[in-house]
């Protein structure tokens, strides 16, 4: 037991469920045949047969009492039931106890192959969590047509902000190699209906756009295609020069369509369902349409033109900052607001969650809600960057609930982020190592970042429920200790790292540990100081009228909210206001007594999360216990690393003195601004 099976591990049922099971499950027809009804019968017979030792028999047609019936809409076997194909949409399903045949039946019935298979998967989650089987009645539909996971894999399979090994892209053997391990990263995907993956990272590298690469590409889409998962592409906009031979790449220069014409044709021949791009355009360096004096959706259009008669997408970031702009929080909106309107209907925006970057806490976008004639799309950072890579537990799932049920009051009064997206993408987790994501517990950001993107209403607290039946067991005991520490693990991190809405404190490029003091970056907002901006009189961003008015950017009652320093919230209090240090919050403590008592806090929260693991030992298998308890070790150390290392920069910054009671930190500040990492991966390459 390695992590490798996910939150597919199908455990043996026993007792009185397995006979109910038995009887419910005990013969398999496919009314519908498809490729994707193929995988769900074949996931269907090997979840069934693990867990009740016994799996369906296939036959023909309902001639007994306990068949599990797969029927797209239009099968004559539904001829008497009353599916509502509304409900359905293109990839929903029903699940409905029912009798055909005069037998007993579990009729699971959609559009097609999609639903079919996300319906399987859900009947199997039902088993999974030990549910009884009868008198079903279900139906359930995706409300995000595009469901995402970016993977910023480079072409030497090393991974930008990747904490999980190599990428599970096999460049060297493919395309003739088909790996098992791309099925059952597909499996898993399907399994939370995850339909779509871009192979390869932001910060491209054209070549992938080359026949050579893309006889590659189209083995993978191979892979995925039968479990509902569709391939794109990041395209660096500069390959007309690097590979297309041209002098430019300027998106209005008939060459340079009529090459990416031709490009997408070729594409379409290899992978015949290709999704479509993912830009990063004049962003940290990349190339893009500014380039050439145009603005994004001049070159985000000339993309859509290229893929419209395929059918494809353009997904283009609205990631950007460039320098001496002011503040960098106000930079993606200022560029991209005033183009509402102005992109094709096959281009989606695609915001990261915060004005910034990530960070474990952010307000949300401005951006969500006040483009209401383009198609928005949420990014989320699945792997973890900035709270910890894989080695902090921290469950990200309370993070996207906050900022999916965040109220935007745009474009109607009452408008949440949830309300305003067309898509949802998640900057994948997954790699080479034996459990996925780097770590047991990652794998549930990976789990519950499709469950958000299925349902962008879902509650993190009962999808951190269904992940740990599934992936640690269904013992009560199991559950009630697991789930309240992972729906308080986001919080310590905020804690010990950045509390109070502070944001951006930690090491230079590689990101792994604090760095409060970095001053000397060539640009200013590279800089920790940017961000926090403490001195003798306080700390924090004044981003109200009397600083730089990012408060501006919101709906004007929000805006109201986060421009009153008594109204914002302690969360984000930092991010909005600079505060003296001896301003009263409502806890009764000063600011500064607060922060040393959120870090504590912090660090505090993992001693209990380590102390909690530690009583399970014994309840769950000892090679996941033991990598589990030892990344806690990691955590609580790096933990304490980062309150020692904040609070002794901030004390050598505000001079005051730390509240009676409070432990100094282990060093003084000298010790820890000289730790030196020679190694920490992720990092990008040039
Ligand atoms: C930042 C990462 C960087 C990415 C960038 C992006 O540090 O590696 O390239 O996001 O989203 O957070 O493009």
């Amino acid at each position: 037991e390695d992590g490798y099976r996910l939150w597919l591990r199908y455990e043996p049922v026993s007792g009185a469920v397995r006979s109910e099971n038995r009887r419910t499950a005990a013969a398999l027809v496919v009314a519908s045949p498809s490729p994707l009804a193929r995988s769900a019968h074949d996931e269907l017979r090997r979840g069934i047969g693990q867990m009740l030792g016994r799996a369906p028999a296939d036959r023909a047609t309902v001639d007994r009492d306990g068949a599990i019936l797969l029927a797209a809409l239009g099968s004559p076997m539904l001829a008497r039931t009353s599916i509502d194909a509304a409900r359905l949409g293109a990839e929903g399903y029903a699940i409905r106890s029912v009798r055909l045949n005069g037998h007993a039946a579990t009729l699971i019935a959609a559009r097609d192959g999609r639903g079919l298979l996300y319906g399987s998967f859900a009947l199997l989650r039902r088993m999974q969590m030990r549910q009884p089987l009868g008198k079903l009645d279900i139906v359930d539909a995706p409300r995000l047509p595009l469901r995402m996971l970016d993977h910023w894999d480079n072409l030497d399979r090393s991974v930008e902000r990747g904490y999980a090994g190599q990428s599970l892209w096999d460049w060297q053997r493919l395309p003739l190699w088909r790996d098992p391990r791309i099925d059952d990263y597909a499996r898993a995907n399907a399994s939370v209906g995850i339909n779509a993956a871009v192979l390869n990272n932001v910060n491209g590298n054209a070549d992938i756009l080359t026949a050579p690469w893309l006889a590659k590409v189209a083995t993978i889409a191979g892979q995925l295609r039968p479990w509902g998962m569709r391939v794109f592409l990041s395209a660096r906009f500069s390959a007309p020069r690097e590979i297309g031979g041209l002098p430019t790449a300027d998106p209005l220069d008939p060459r340079v369509r009529a090459w990416w014409k031709a490009k997408a044709d070729e594409i379409y021949a290899a992978v015949p369902d290709f999704g479509g791009f993912l830009v990063k355009a004049n962003s940290e360096g990349q190339p893009g349409p500014q380039d050439y004096h145009r603005t994004h959706a001049d070159g985000a259009n000339m993309l859509a033109e290229a893929l419209a008669p395929h059918g494809g997408t353009v997904i283009w970031r609205a990631f950007v900052y460039a320098p001496d702009n002011g503040d960098r929080a106000k930079q993606a909106f200022a560029e991209f607001q005033p183009l509402d309107g102005r992109f094709a209907r096959n281009v989606i925006v695609q915001v990261k969650n915060g004005p910034i970057d990530f960070q474990p806490r952010e307000p949300f976008s401005p951006l969500f809600g006040a483009m209401p004639r383009s198609r928005v799309a949420l990014e989320v950072q699945v792997t973890k960057e900035y709270l910890g890579f894989a080695t902090h537990l921290a469950y990200l799932g309370t993070m996207w609930e906050e900022v999916l049920r965040s109220r935007t009051d745009r474009p109607v009064a009452g408008a949440r982020v949830a309300d305003t997206l067309a898509a949802m993408a998640g900057v994948a987790n997954a790699g080479t190592d034996r459990n996925w994501s780097g770590s047991q517990f990652d794998q549930a950001n990976w789990y519950a970042f499709g469950r958000l993107a299925w349902n962008p209403d879902g509650s993190a607290r009962s999808i951190a429920e269904e992940w740990v039946r599934m992936t640690w067991g269904n013992d009560p005991r199991l559950v009630d200790a697991i789930v309240p520490m992972m729906m308080g693990s986001r919080q310590a991190v905020v804690d010990y790292m950045t509390p109070l809405g502070l944001a951006h404190l930690m090491g230079t490029s590689h990101h792994y540990g604090p760095a409060p003091w970095v001053a000397d970056l060539a640009r200013p907002d590279w800089n920790p100081v940017y961000y926090h901006r403490a001195g003798r009189d306080g700390i924090g961003f004044d981003r109200t009228a009397t600083g730089s008015n990012a408060v501006a950017q919101y709906a004007p009652e929000v805006a109201r909210r986060l421009a009153d320093r008594a109204a914002v919230g302690d969360d984000a209090l930092l991010w909005f206001h600079h505060v003296p240090w001896t301003w009263r919050l409502d806890t009764g403590r000063t600011l500064w007594a607060e922060l040393v008592h959120r870090y504590d806090r912090g660090v505090a929260t993992v001693v209990r999360m380590r102390a909690t693991w530690d009583g399970l030992r014994g309840r769950v298998d000892p090679h996941r216990h033991a990598e589990a308890a030892a990344f806690l070790a990691i955590q609580e150390q790096e933990a304490r690393w980062w309150r020692d290392a904040c609070l002794a920069y901030f004390q050598s910054v505000s001079g005051q003195p730390l509240p009676a009671g409070t432990r100094p930190p282990a060093h003084p500040l000298a010790w820890y601004e000289a730790l030196r990492f020679p190694y920490a991966p992720g990092q990008p390459r040039p």
